[in-house]
């Protein structure tokens, strides 16, 4: 089979073989099958907020929001739609092009839906692609969601089934399964991924990617998040993972999802500027942007600009932009830092 190829029968020793191939060998065929489906010196941004934050009824062992475990986090209502829509505005000003929003519930309640839909609309009027994250859906729900027009439902997978609950008890593999089932059949796009450096073996690794490629259709954007350790949660004091073995894992995802945005997400404000070099060297082509994530501290915007510039890479600007307005802020600021080359070279090369 030809790399770059797409396809969904992926099995156990082919995936450890990718993993276990020499460092170079193992980048150069991740930046092969990227320059199939992308302009490699494009990075999609995304900007999050957690619209309800902690006091989760799940367990997850990572997780700052849990209410299993005290990590001294102030916890939040359900945000006003219109203080929602603000901060969508703030981040389409700083250029990005999709807007996250997170929620700590085990599911939304039959109250919580209409809010949660005037926040779909009303980031949606703004031109921006929506994505939202609350935790498991009925089928209902994800029609209603899919109807307001959210565009992404993130609902990561985490790692393999074996190791799931080692990290987590409230739910199950299959729950997610399941809805990750009925935000397709609504007809949404899937946001899922996982975490390293909880603990899990190389093995954990590829047999999550294999759950997320092995689906009918491949997640559109695989979110890989490095564990940020969070004082109070049960993973508090994991060992590091090298960041060599972090990278491993964005080459592999993208060779077996080829078509798919993979995204370089929590723990970039623990690495330092050659692993993210090395990281869309590898393929991955999807950021965070802002300030913050959920919870926990992103790269500083004007940090994250420097280094753009630095390794040439875009902004990707949506696709369906009239205006590109968004693009037009990102340029602007990185001018006002005099350092206009790469950003006005319009020629995409
Ligand atoms: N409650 C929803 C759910 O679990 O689906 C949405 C929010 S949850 C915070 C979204 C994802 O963020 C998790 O599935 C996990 O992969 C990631 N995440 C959460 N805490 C993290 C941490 N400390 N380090 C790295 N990733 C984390
Ligand atoms: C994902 O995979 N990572 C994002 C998003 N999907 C929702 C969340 C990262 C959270 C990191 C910890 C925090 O800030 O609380
Ligand atoms: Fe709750 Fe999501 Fe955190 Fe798990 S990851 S404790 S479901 S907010």
């Amino acid at each position: 089979m030809s790399l770059g190829t797409i396809r969904h029968d992926w099995a156990l020793p082919e995936v450890m073989k990718l993993f276990q191939l020499p460092f170079n060998d193992l980048i150069f065929k991740a930046q092969t099958v990227h320059r199939q489906y992308f302009n490699s010196n494009e990075v999609q941004v995304s900007t999050l907020l957690s619209i309800k934050t902690g006091a989760c009824p799940e367990d997850c062992k990572y997780c700052s929001q849990s209410g299993h475990y005290n990590t001294g986090l102030d916890k939040e209502k359900l945000l006003e739609v219109q203080k929602v829509i603000e901060k969508a505005k703030a981040a389409k000003a700083i250029g990005s092009t999709r807007f996250c929003m997170g929620a700590a519930w085990k599911h939304p309640t039959a109250k919580d839906m209409p809010y949660v839909l005037e926040m779909v609309k009303g980031v949606k009027a703004l031109g921006m692609e929506t994505c939202m994250t609350l935790g498991k859906l009925s089928p209902d729900q994800a029609y209603a969601l899919a109807d307001a027009g959210l565009d992404y439902y993130n609902h990561n997978l985490d790692t393999s089934p074996e190791f799931y609950t080692h990290i987590i008890t409230t739910h199950t593999y299959s729950d997610r399964l399941q809805t990750l089932a009925h935000v397709r059949e609504a007809g949404m796009k899937i946001c899922a991924g996982g975490i390293l450096g909880m603990g899990e073996s190389v093995k954990d690794r590829a047999n999550l990617l294999i759950q997320l490629a092995n689906l009918a259709e491949h997640p559109e954007s695989i979110p890989i998040n490095n564990l940020v350790k969070v004082k109070g949660t049960p993973l508090e004091n994991e060992p590091d993972i090298d960041p060599f073995d972090f990278i491993r894992m964005l080459a592999v995802a993208r060779i077996m999802m080829p078509k798919s945005y993979v995204r370089l997400s929590a723990g970039r404000q623990q690495m330092n500027e050659q692993t993210q070099a090395l990281a869309f060297l590898a393929g991955a082509n999807s950021i965070f942007y802002g300030d913050k994530l959920l919870t926990t501290a992103n790269p500083q915007i004007e940090k994250d600009q420097a280094l753009l510039i630095k390794l040439g890479i875009r902004p990707e600007p949506r696709q369906d932009y009239g205006d590109e307005v968004h693009q037009a802020a990102i340029e602007q600021a990185i001018i006002e830092q005099d350092q206009t080359s790469m950003f006005n070279d319009s020629t995409n090369a």
